[in-house]
């Protein structure tokens, strides 16, 4: 069962919402005119250097202006790449044929090449680095039978927000996805403890920002990530989820204003347009050859997977 935000149980007064589907046709790629000649070695997030300089000469295409976009929204280090490693192990393990679009990034771009290469073997390798690394800037497709349900963006936190430049535009190519006729699904992420109240309250500016660009048709699912850290967890994956929405209510103090539901009828059992699903990617221990990562319970994916399914589906 997906955690729903606006649930009305225990003391929550959050509750579900569907939302109406908009699609558009054309595919996108952004930076058309930008040669992007420059060879980018082996560099970790295979960005060339022109693009590592130049965040808005950074250039992606989405062929698929259909298939619904799970965008992983949130600052470094918050759990976007582990996030997507996990729940793909999940879902292999489901029967779902998760792999990587090729034709996202340019051909000259041989880190992404080696990534699509060597999708499954990272995505199964238990060194916490060289999943998190390795993987930096990647579209995937989730296929259930053959056909395609839904794509997953995982990117640099950086570009989404740098609490060393909080007020930066977004990049480019964020525009330009963020323009796309897909339908969105925005997984905003969201920790504990995180940085300093001021970051935190930056953070919550440039989500409402997000929100003014996004679409009637998009969702929203704030993920809760690192649970593990918290005091939420009574049980593997029961969480007291009242008290987790208000920690994250005093921590990141209006992240949830713009999404108030203004609907005078619906908002007496709906408070918010969002979900909200606490999540764990795994245990990360030290050991001699470096960090190690064992993935965190299945219960949690579950979750995670039943909420964006049902928005998938609309
Ligand atoms: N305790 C705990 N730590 C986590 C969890 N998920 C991620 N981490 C830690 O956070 C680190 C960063 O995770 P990443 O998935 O690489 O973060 P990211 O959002 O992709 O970061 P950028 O690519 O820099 O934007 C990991 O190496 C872990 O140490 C979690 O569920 N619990
Ligand atoms: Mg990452």
């Amino acid at each position: 069962m997906p955690v729903e935000i606006n649930k009305n149980d225990e003391e929550s007064s959050f509750n579900p919402s569907p939302d109406p589907i908009g699609i558009e046709q054309t595919p996108i790629t952004t930076n058309e005119t930008n040669s992007y000649n420059d060879n980018n070695n082996e560099s970790t997030t295979g960005l060339s250097a022109i693009e590592m300089s130049d965040p808005n000469s950074i250039n992606v295409t989405i062929p698929d202006q259909n298939a619904p976009l799970i965008i992983l929204f949130g600052p470094p280090a918050c759990g976007k790449t582990m996030t997507l490693v996990r729940l793909t192990r999940f879902l292999q393990n489901q029967g779902y044929t998760i792999s990587p679009i090729k034709t996202f990034r340019p051909t000259t771009d041989t880190h992404y090449k080696k990534m699509c290469d060597n999708f499954d073997q990272m995505i199964n390798n238990n060194n916490a680095a060289a999943g998190n690394s390795r993987i930096s800037f990647m579209l995937v497709e989730v296929l259930n039978n053959g056909k395609r349900l839904c794509q997953i963006l995982e990117a640099p936190g950086e570009y989404y927000f740098d609490p060393q430049k909080p007020t930066a535009p977004f990049p480019n190519y964020v525009n330009r996805i963020i323009a796309s006729g897909n339908r969105k699904i925005w997984s905003i992420l969201v920790e504990p403890d995180w940085q300093n109240d001021i970051d935190r309250r930056n953070y919550v500016t440039r989500i409402s920002n997000l929100k003014q660009k996004m679409r009637m048709s998009d969702n929203v699912v704030f993920i809760y990530n690192k649970i593990d850290k918290t005091n939420f967890v009574r049980s593997v994956g029961d969480i007291n989820i009242p008290a987790a929405i208000q920690d994250i209510q005093y921590l990141y103090p209006n992240i949830f204003v713009p999404f108030l539901n203004r609907n005078p009828i619906t908002k007496i059992f709906k408070k918010f347009n969002c979900e909200f699903v606490p999540f764990q990617t795994g245990d990360y221990t030290e050991a001699i050859n470096g960090l190690t990562y064992q993935e965190g319970p299945d219960e949690y994916c579950n979750n995670l997977w039943n909420t964006l399914l049902s928005k998938i589906k609309g």
